[in-house]
């Protein structure tokens, strides 16, 4: 297991006379501080930035508590603050986008929280999910200020680049940017949040908006460093380790994001899309523990149906069946072994349903009744089936989980032969990768299909879609450098793909739609 030295690490601060202040500042600062001008007639106090990101495989994992390989990008939300001392203090947002009306709300003078509805789909909820886990920070971090007080007043600017409903987690880089300025504006500039902190306090976010996600885009968003991709472990405890990719002879290693302009809203979709796929594997987990005489925790932090994940089966079932003290903490050739195993037992018990479980199903295999079943799994948050796929589920989850072991071992330990050797083994599994998404997890959809299959066709090694998928943005693994594939895979896409599917497009939205981004720097702060 790595050191987590995020511990120490804090939020990277940059003013104007930094030497090496990092290009989204430079480029994007000085427009967002002149807009927050013309809205309130002074100047910020500060700029808190957070990223988008990309996940380059490991999909729809997280929330099973396994590992991923995302990195930061430099599409980024800004938010400009500018702190007020107020008797009755507020919180007023402008957001640069007009399609977001301005919001205005007051602050608990007692201190307590600002409420959330999350029945109602507005842009200000994701605002107060950030500053709701920032106010919590802040009430366990210095009770003596935050406990009957209210929180300083502010008015806020927010401007970003990262596409909305896209799989390259806007709400995340919001939320983050939010929860690093709420900390900034009420601790003030002496204090120096560490990233391990932030990214801490922010994975739970959207769950107050009832998005039962797991905390990969956090962490990439907050975590993200120039040049670096990033092995995200959450358990035995949140970690985020930057690493390198392999040198080669004669190509760069480049992913290249192709948005499919497919917009998935991920609040509406949820009954039948992302929340259900969590209720989905959580009851599979369920299923094979009490299959296998096992218990699984309840009363997990930070998920919505308390009722253990698949990676709590894994845990469990070899400290019950192979006397192993400990669960596993990350190593390489262990995880293998043991996922290996977990896709055996995901055969021997849960295949004979390929066609899905009916709630009586599964409250058979549960030994319960209907309707705790319904209790217990269906009303955290609303969801909608005829069946649940387990098997299917269950098979992803391992599957995809063994794939990033097998690409963090070929980039850690470079056994490959050359260059083109590397681009087959990566590309090949982020295609296992969309295959199992698209037959197993049912996340992809026909323009994504599509896109892959013309990048493919054109010199992408490795091609899928990226974040929760039923739409927004794909990742393709393409050689780079002078003599690399990029210009080829662009051209066979907007002339295959976007001429055809979105015959109207102009050529602004055909530079916003292919993004070729190197790994980027994560949350920061600017100082005025
Ligand atoms: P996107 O689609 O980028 O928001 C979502 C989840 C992630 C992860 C991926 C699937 C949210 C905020 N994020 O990402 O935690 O589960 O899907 O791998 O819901």
């Amino acid at each position: 297991m790595t050191k987590n030295y995020l511990e120490q690490v804090p939020v990277p601060e940059f003013n104007s006379k930094a030497k090496n202040l990092p290009k989204p500042l430079i480029e994007k600062c000085p427009g967002i501080i002149q807009k927050f001008e013309n809205t309130y007639g002074a100047k910020p106090d500060f700029v808190a930035r957070s990223p988008g990101r990309v996940n380059l495989i490991g999909e729809h994992i997280d929330y099973c508590d396994f590992s991923v390989l995302p990195l930061a990008i430099d599409v980024d939300m800004l938010c400009a603050v500018k702190v007020l001392d107020d008797k009755n203090p507020s919180i007023t947002l402008t957001n640069a986008d007009p399609n977001f009306a301005q919001r205005k709300f007051d602050l608990p003078l007692d201190g307590s929280y600002v409420t959330i509805d999350p029945s109602i789909s507005d842009w200000s909820n994701y605002f107060k999910c950030g500053l709701h886990v920032a106010h919590s920070f802040l009430k366990r971090f210095a009770p003596e200020r935050f406990t009957n007080a209210p929180l300083a007043g502010l008015q806020v600017f927010c401007e970003g680049d990262v596409p909305t409903g896209s799989g390259l987690s806007s709400s995340a880089a919001f939320i983050c940017a939010v929860a690093l300025a709420v900390v900034e504006a009420n601790m003030g500039p002496n204090y120096h949040m560490s990233k391990q902190d932030l990214m801490r306090i922010t994975v739970v976010a959207e769950h107050y908006v009832g998005v039962n996600n797991g905390g990969m885009d956090q962490a990439a968003s907050v975590c993200g460093e120039e040049d670096h991709a990033l092995y995200v472990e959450f358990k035995p405890q949140l970690k985020a380790t930057p690493f390198k990719f392999p040198q080669l002879k004669n190509y760069e290693v480049s992913f290249v994001i192709v948005n499919t302009l497919v917009v998935s809203n991920k609040f509406e979709t949820a009954p039948t899309n992302y929340n259900l796929r969590v209720v989905e594997v959580t009851t599979a987990a369920n299923v094979l523990a009490a299959t296998y005489g096992v218990v699984l925790p309840s009363e997990k932090e930070g998920s919505c149906i308390n009722k253990g994940n698949l990676r709590d089966f894994m845990d469990i079932y070899y400290a019950r069946y192979h006397n192993v003290s400990t669960p596993w903490n990350g190593d390489i050739e262990t995880g293998i072994e043991r996922l290996t195993k977990m896709l055996e037992l995901v055969e021997e018990s849960l295949a004979s349903k390929k066609q899905g479980f009916s709630v009586d199903d599964v409250a058979l295999a549960l030994n319960c009744s209907r309707e705790e079943f319904t209790r217990e799994y269906l009303t955290a948050s609303p969801v909608r089936f005829q069946v649940l796929k387990l098997y299917q589920r269950a098979k992803h989850v391992y599957s995809e989980s063994l794939r990033v072991l097998k690409a963090l071992k070929l980039m850690t330990t470079a056994k490959f032969t050359t260059d083109e050797d590397f681009f087959k083994q990566f590309g090949a599994l982020m295609n296992e990768s969309q295959a199992s998404c698209d037959k197993l997890y049912e996340c992809s959809c026909p323009e994504i299909d599509k896109i892959c299959s013309i990048a493919l066709s054109n010199g992408s090694y490795g091609s899928r879609l990226t974040g929760a998928g039923w739409g927004g943005c794909t990742v393709h693994l393409v050689p780079g450098g002078p003599n690399g594939n990029i210009e080829k895979v662009k051209k066979a896409l907007i002339n295959q793909f976007y001429k055809v599917k979105y015959p109207k497009i102009t050529e602004a939205e055909l530079e916003d739609a292919i993004i070729v981004s190197k790994p980027a720097l994560g949350s920061c702060l600017y100082e005025l």
